[in-house]
């Protein structure tokens, strides 16, 4: 592929978050009187925090009113906030800075596609902001992944059609995402868990530039 652009899904990918999204989560179903696994947990990954409490929630057989569901996303990102508060430099995921860099060096755009509404912090607190050209994050956009608008957006602002962008993503929905906007995708994480990826690596260290022209 003619390879312009890279739009990088943050938690998961590029920093080490989505253990502190489980953490959250498993406290609150804890206090809603059920036990939330790391399995049940992979349905949430990508998926926007209200998603994420529907699904939750349908696990637990619990079915709150609106607002009671509004407290209980906001219990949730309070003790999510206070998990990442302290995030330092060493929790980006091995790899990522050496990736970020050499993409620099060739002159290919670097995008961040989160649907996250923390991804500003956590950039910030971890001195990566810099290292991207553009941040779509989960206050820009109005439809979640598996939707393809968030990185839809991303490669509209880097001003590159999509085909010339490659997307990493740890999660299911994200990867659907990127085949539904008609990007190549790299899977991190898992081969069972991500199939559908075009290649599927278990961190940013194991991908070289010369493996994304190829895909
Ligand atoms: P927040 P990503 C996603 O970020 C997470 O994977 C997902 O677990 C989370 O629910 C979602 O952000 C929303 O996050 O509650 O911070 O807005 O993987 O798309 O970077
Ligand atoms: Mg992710």
């Amino acid at each position: 592929m003619d390879l312009r652009g890279c739009i990088f899904d943050l938690d998961g990918v590029i920093v080490d978050t989505a253990k502190y999204h489980f953490q959250a989560w498993r406290r609150l179903a804890r206090e809603l009187g059920f036990e939330f696994t790391m399995e049940d947990n992979e349905a949430l990954k990508g998926v926007s925090r209200m998603a994420s409490l529907d699904i939750l929630l349908s696990r637990g057989g619990i079915v709150p009113d609106a607002k009671e569901k509004e407290e209980l996303a906001a219990r949730k990102n309070k003790w999510y906030v206070e998990l990442i508060s302290g995030m330092k430099p060493d929790e980006i995921l091995p790899g990522s800075l050496r990736l970020l860099k050499a993409l620099r060096r060739e002159g290919i755009l670097t995008a961040i596609g989160s649907a996250s509404k923390n991804a500003g912090s956590i950039l910030n607190s971890t001195g990566l902001h810099d290292l991207f050209d553009v941040i779509i994050d989960g206050n820009r956009i109005s439809r979640a992944k598996p939707d393809p608008e968030v990185f839809l957006k991303g490669a509209e602002e880097m001003r590159l059609p999509p085909q010339t962008c490659v997307v990493f993503e740890d999660a299911q929905a994200g990867i659907e995402a990127a085949i539904a906007g008609g990007f190549k995708c790299v899977g991190v994480g898992l081969p069972e868990v991500l199939g559908r990826a075009d290649i599927v690596i278990p961190d940013l260290r194991k991908i070289s530039i010369k493996q994304m022209r190829n895909l």
